[in-house]
């Protein structure tokens, strides 16, 4: 605990995941808050994945033990304004500490901000109305002001951007002026968490606000109201070329929804980099009708590693309803020149929308097939929950129902949630809508298929030839129903697992395990001989080991045909300490190594 010289006037609070180190998620809005205010007043910003995994504030033994640990290291501050930060996953945690916070003090002011409470605002307000305002969407025009009303007897009145209580009334504030492309560079924040060396691998780093297109499933367009704006290409360069001063960083994470929206402001930012001889690795989010292949052959060149797509759906009528009208035909064609580049392409679809038939359902598993068999493997498929304020969310308003087995697994954090959180959830639809579901054939017939992408997705970069035999032999809608109990315990308890057994080897169990079930021995020898190889890498003999397969592994590799067949693989490793192998196949009596001879 701090002692009371940490006395803080304003306390920033996120980081409420109850995750590892890995996980916990630097929040940029936080920081940029931070610094504004911290020149006025004493502030601290807490995360509490952050000391969880520091060890600094270990968890309790029940959730409430933690809320109370939690509200306790608040208090010790002495605070008289703590300020939240919400998004969707998280934000009962939040209602949680805030409600706390307010028992144990009722003079600290609390206020919200981010994206979640931005779209909930009145809802937040009439439910809990200890809450002094809500600040909506950005606020770098507002928090100080908000700050200097509510410690110096300011008038909320004057403040802009927030909505508060005044006599049981409802009052939104209009917005401040957004920030132009020239003010977002002014508060980009340098000071981080480096590690014991004084170093930081990989940042991320804000790129810019707001998407021009208006995708019906989506609260961007209401939180930054679809005003795009990157941040001048040399104020990126100028930021990076600071982090990597500072912390010899070389991996950036560009924080955008649609960062190659503005075809001149990537292209300069890609020639610039390559005049300089490309010194950074750097990935972002893109739409693939924003995209063609010159520029991604300039983005490979410039150092994109990774470009995240969101394409939704493989049903051209919901392509439309959904307002994200892409051409499919152009979807696989940019992948596949994507992954001509050597970037890795994640792809993010949906299912289980309001109007989407079991047919465009198939179409889009089609999508998701061939992509992935063409060699994209981060290929997601997310279970749709409806956001607050968007419209296909206002599609299934009025029959929405809470059923704590029918929840998306990527938001609902189970070992977080107990009777009381459910009563919360329960109590509030309006507030944790995110959490409710609705009946559609899609969503009743399918309800755990994400569980499978999330396999399918996580598994991939390490056991693709096995994913792919998967696919290739039964199809994902068979898999899935072949194994459907499985899935289904797979989306119930995998937040207890994550926590328990972190996630890659969770997925290669769940994996193997699956495996196991569907008893294929090709299938077997397959995963037996990935396992095999990725053991060998990470091992450090020199070698040669030779294993032997039941499996027709030339065929298997280079054809994609999955047979039966005797074939051997010798792995060393070179002079240099790379590794080399070489299949032997069935009926070639003996190949010996030899270190000339790397093999294939
Ligand atoms: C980068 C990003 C991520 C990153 C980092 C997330 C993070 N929490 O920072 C990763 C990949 C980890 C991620 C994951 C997820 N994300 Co995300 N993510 C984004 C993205 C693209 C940019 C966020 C960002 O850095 N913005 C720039 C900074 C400057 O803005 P900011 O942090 O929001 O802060 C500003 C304001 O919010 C406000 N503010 C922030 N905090 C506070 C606090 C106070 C007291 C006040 C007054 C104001 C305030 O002021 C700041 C300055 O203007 C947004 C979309 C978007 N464009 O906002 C989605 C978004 C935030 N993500 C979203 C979702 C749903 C998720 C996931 C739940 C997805 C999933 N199914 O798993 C997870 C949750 C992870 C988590 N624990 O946070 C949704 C949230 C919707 C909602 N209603 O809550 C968004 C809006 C995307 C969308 N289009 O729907 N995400
Ligand atoms: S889904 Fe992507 S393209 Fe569509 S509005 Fe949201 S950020 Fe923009």
């Amino acid at each position: 605990m701090p002692d009371t010289e940490a006395a803080r006037d304003i306390l920033l609070i996120s980081g409420l995941d109850f995750t590892s180190a890995e996980g916990a998620v630097y929040q940029i809005g936080q920081g940029i808050l931070h610094r504004i205010v911290s020149e006025r007043y004493r502030t601290e910003m807490i995360n509490f994945d952050s000391l969880h995994s520091l060890g600094i504030l270990p968890h309790g033994k029940t959730i409430r033990e933690s809320l109370e640990r939690m509200t306790d290291y608040m208090l010790s501050f002495s605070p008289r304004l703590v300020g939240f930060y919400t998004i969707c996953n998280s934000f009962l945690t939040v209602l949680e500490l805030a409600q706390r916070l307010h028992e144990k003090n009722p003079a600290i002011r609390i206020v919200f901000g981010g994206p979640h409470a931005s779209v909930t605002a009145d809802a937040c307000l009439r439910s809990f109305p200890f809450l002094a305002a809500v600040c909506r969407g950005e606020s770098e025009k507002t928090f100080l002001p908000l700050a200097e009303a509510l410690l110096e007897g300011g008038k909320l009145e004057e403040v802009p951007g927030i909505t508060y209580l005044r006599e049981g009334s409802i009052v939104e504030n209009p917005s401040a002026p957004l920030l132009t492309e020239e003010e977002l560079g002014r508060y980009t924040v340098f000071q981080r968490q480096p590690d014991e060396k004084g170093e930081i691998r990989d940042i991320a780093l804000e790129g810019g606000r707001g998407c021009p297109f208006s995708c019906t499933f989506c609260s961007t367009s209401s939180f930054w109201e679809r005003h795009f704006r990157v941040k001048p290409v040399d104020t990126m360069i100028a930021e990076m070329d600071r982090f990597h001063e500072l912390y010899h960083t070389t991996h950036f994470s560009i924080e955008h929804d649609n960062f190659t929206c503005q075809r001149s402001h990537i292209s300069e930012f890609c020639r610039k980099l390559i005049e300089r001889g490309s010194p950074y690795h750097w990935r972002c989010s893109s739409r693939t009708d924003v995209l063609d292949e010159e520029l991604i052959s300039m983005m490979a060149q410039a150092g994109c590693t990774n470009i995240f797509l969101g394409v939704e759906t493989g049903s051209p009528r919901m392509q439309k309803i959904l307002r994200k009208n892409l051409k499919l035909e152009d979807v696989c064609q940019r992948v596949s020149e994507i992954q001509k580049a050597k970037i890795l392409a994640t792809i993010s679809l949906i299912y289980g929308l309001p109007e989407e038939t079991l047919e465009d359902l198939r179409q889009t598993i089609a999508l998701t097939e061939k992509l992935y068999l063409a060699g994209a493997c981060d290929v997601q498929l997310h279970r749709f929950f409806p956001l607050p304020r968007t419209e296909e969310t206002e599609k299934v308003r009025e029959r929405m129902y809470f059923d704590d087995e029918d929840v998306d697994l990527s938001i609902y954090n189970r070992t977080v949630i107990d009777e009381e959180g459910l009563a919360l959830i329960r109590a509030y639809p309006e507030l944790f809508m995110q959490y409710y579901t609705f009946h559609s054939e899609p969503r009743d017939s399918f309800p755990y298929l994400e569980s499978v992408f999330l396999l399918l997705c996580t598994t991939g970069k390490r056991f693709y030839r096995t994913c792919c035999g998967l696919i290739r032999t039964y199809g994902i809608e068979k898999i899935y129903f072949m194994q459907e109990e499985f899935f289904r315990q797979v989306y119930i308890s995998y937040s207890e697992m994550f926590a328990r057994l972190g996630f890659q080897r969770m997925m290669d169990q769940l994996l193997g395990e699956l495996l196991e079930r569907i008893g294929n021995p090709i299938l077997d020898e397959l995963f037996r001989f990935e396992s095999d190889t990725i053991r060998f890498m990470k091992g450090s003999e020199p070698g040669p080991q030779i294993s032997t397969y039941r499996l027709d592994l030339i065929s298997a590799m280079r054809r994609g045909v999955y047979r039966e067949g005797e074939s051997s693989v010798c792995m060393w490793r070179d002079a240099e300490g790379k590794v080399r192998s070489q299949v032997i196949p069935s009926g070639v009596m003996q190949i010996g190594y030899a270190e000339e001879n790397p093999g294939s």
